[in-house]
């Protein structure tokens, strides 16, 4: 059986990685988004799957807290996305909202007590979104790299990688840099 490995992209920073990522047509990959709100509207020639976990309709409403008690509470939806079992997870989220920052650390540490090998790439908020996103994203990180893992990449748009998108950035130009770095992040560690 080929090696597979597996990529949940969690939150919406998560999928939009995952969009870029299929663009690579890699196989043994399975690609997988997370999200607590509404079914993702995936489109049909997309080989992204997804699993929507949700307490109800408002999904995690940008709390980290209840994001991580979703992700605990759907223990059993998250490990059934291993079959067949794969040799490797990679989680892929932007950190600063609700979803991604609350979930990565709980299924971080779910999949590594159950033997997988689980890296996750993430990314931190720009300075331009305000220190609440910061403080939610540093506190994710904490849990993250306090948990069970076995390795956590960090991408951190600085203000030097900020001031090179413009004085007055795209804030959609600006996220798009966030996904690309995650994604080059990922094929690096997988050809590294
Ligand atoms: N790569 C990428 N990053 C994004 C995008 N939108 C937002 N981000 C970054 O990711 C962080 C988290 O945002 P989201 O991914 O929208 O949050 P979420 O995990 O879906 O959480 P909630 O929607 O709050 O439950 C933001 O603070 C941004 O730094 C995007 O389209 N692509
Ligand atoms: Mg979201």
């Amino acid at each position: 059986m080929a090696l597979r490995t597996l990529v949940l992209g969690i939150g919406d920073a998560g999928l939009q990685a995952l969009y870029q990522l299929e663009a690579f047509n890699l196989k043994n990959l399975k690609l997988v988004a997370i999200n607590t709100a509404h079914p993702l509207k995936i489109p049909e020639k997309s080989v992204v799957e997804s699993l929507t976990i949700s307490g109800g309709a408002f999904g995690s409403g940008g709390n980290p807290e209840l994001a991580a008690k979703i992700a605990r509470e759907s223990q059993s939806d998250i490990e059934a996305l291993l079959y067949p079992e794969p040799a490797r997870v990679y989680l892929l989220a932007g950190f600063g909202g609700g979803t991604g920052t609350g979930m990565v650390p709980v299924i971080a540490s779910m999949l590594h007590e159950i033997g997988i090998a689980v890296y996750a790439i993430v990314s931190m908020p720009y300075i331009f979104e305000g220190p609440m996103r910061m403080q939610i994203a540093e506190r994710g990180l904490s849990e993250l790299t306090n948990g069970n893992i076995n390795d956590a990449i960090v991408v951190r748009a600085n203000t030097v990688a900020t001031r090179m998108l413009s004085n007055y950035p795209d804030i959609r130009d600006a996220m798009t840099l966030l996904s690309q770095s995650l994604v080059w992040h990922l094929l690096a560690h997988l050809t590294g």
